[in-house]
């Protein structure tokens, strides 16, 4: 389905006297308004393929309607989001959850919605019904020499894919590991996987990068192969320059602090990039910013502190990608409130006064740097984002959009209301 770019206007033209008097509110208080709104309109996040269609829990799936039932259809999709926001310009997939069949014809319709390709993910966490060997006892790090070939193969498969899709980077994430103590030999499993991902490394195009995902448990519950964030620069180190560690917010043992993790990681130039979720207890994979909004601000601090620190561009230098499922809500509503809650997180750490903030810092004055960075936290961004999104040609209340010209409505007219996607 096809958003009309007037009925957009027409929303937004009676939606503008109302948006305009709150930014001028916002624009008050804010010296940097121009350059938080160019940086906010360059700045895009990438939609996983996987969660477009209703993710399942442990005991069973409420398949909403009108999910889409091919590649081609998520792609329409992931260009709803694009046209209502101007800020979700790519799309990341799943292989072999979505394979695409002709990569030129998918690479021309994803070029009509304006998307690109992110990084490609492999899968070898689940068997497929035609493959020789189990992933069962694990992949890259088994014990046998076929499974890890085939492992390999398989990510090298993915990497062609990808390069025929303009893709420029792969994200690995193992499920490997252990259940039970005494199952593995750590040490053996490390140089295992070590080696294997050596050699998917060497199948890297020059100007690819790989990104290693680290995940402390499951769905191993002894072990995990690529546990924490130290794990993984681990590996990346001993690849070589074309290897990142991929933080996926979900992925840490409760209280981590993350933003610290990202600091230090972007110190070391090793930061791939992000698979962006929020939850309470584990991986729960809900919408980012629903749990701890807070949190995501002191990860965007670190990151326009970190990346400007090293004259990195905030909007090309990073994976941004999203990496979610909605066991309840409408997956497009919930991947729009996902990248408007990254970019209220990215606008307010772009409005840390950090010149004052450094000599708070410096003078040991704790309060003033509390302070300094929660006047930030608590200013209302929200017409800045909206605004970014009216200059870009988005709407200036996506969601509100989305519901006004009843795509849902429109797509289950389309698709059924019983269809069912691939992914989580
Ligand atoms: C994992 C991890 C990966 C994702 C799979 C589906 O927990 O987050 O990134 O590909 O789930
Ligand atoms: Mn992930
Ligand atoms: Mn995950």
């Amino acid at each position: 389905m096809q958003v009309e770019k007037y009925k957009v206007s027409e929303l937004n033209n009676a939606a503008l006297a109302d948006h305009k008097r709150r930014l001028e509110f916002v624009k008050a208080d804010i010296k940097n308004v121009e350059d938080v709104l160019t940086k906010l309109q360059a700045f895009q996040v990438a939609i996983p393929s996987w969660a477009l269609g209703t993710g399942g829990t442990r005991f069973g799936r409420f398949s909403g309607g009108g999910e889409p039932r091919s590649l081609e259809e998520k792609i329409g999709d992931v260009g709803v989001i694009h046209a209502l926001n101007q800020s979700s310009g790519a799309i990341s997939l799943h292989i072999p959850w979505d394979i695409p069949q002709n990569a030129a014809a998918i690479k021309a319709l994803a070029a009509q919605h304006g998307l690109a390709f992110d990084a490609v993910n492999s899968n070898t966490f689940q068997d497929q019904p035609d493959a020789p060997e189990s992933y069962k006892f694990g992949s890259l790090q088994h014990v046998d020499k076929a499974v890890r070939d085939q492992a390999i193969a398989h990510n090298i498969e993915v990497i062609k894919q990808g390069v025929a899709l303009g893709s420029k980077s792969l994200t690995v994430w193992l499920a490997d590991g252990s259940s039970f103590p005494g199952q593995l030999n750590f040490r053996g499993a490390f140089e295992r996987t070590l080696d294997s991902l050596k050699q998917i490394y060497a199948a890297l195009p020059d100007d690819w990068k790989l990104y290693l995902e680290y995940k402390c448990y499951e769905p191993n519950f002894y072990s995990t192969t690529v546990a924490d964030w130290g794990q993984s620069l681990l590996y990346v180190s001993k690849l070589g320059p074309k290897a990142y560690t991929l933080v996926d917010l979900g992925h840490h043992l409760p209280n981590a602090n993350i933003e610290q993790i990202v600091s230090l990681l972007l110190m070391e130039g090793r930061l791939a990039g992000f698979h962006f979720n929020d939850s309470k207890y584990g991986d729960d994979d809900l919408t980012v910013g629903c749990i701890n909004p807070y949190q995501l601000f002191l990860i965007f601090n670190e990151l326009v502190e970190g990346m400007d620190a090293r004259g990195m561009n905030h909007a090309t230098d990073l994976g941004w990608m999203i990496d979610a499922s909605h066991n309840l809500k409408d997956p497009i509503e919930d991947l729009l409130q996902s990248v408007q809650a990254i970019q209220l997180a990215y606008a307010q750490a772009l409005i840390v006064d950090k010149k004052a903030l450094q000599a708070a810092q410096a003078a040991n004055d704790v309060a003033k740097a509390q302070e300094i960075l929660q006047a930030a936290y608590r200013t209302d961004v929200r017409a800045l984002v909206s605004e970014a999104s009216l200059r870009a040609g988005g709407a200036i209340d996506p969601i509100g959009a989305y519901r006004e010209l009843k795509v849902r409505e429109n797509l289950i007219k389309e698709r059924g209301a019983k269809t069912v996607a691939t992914g989580l």
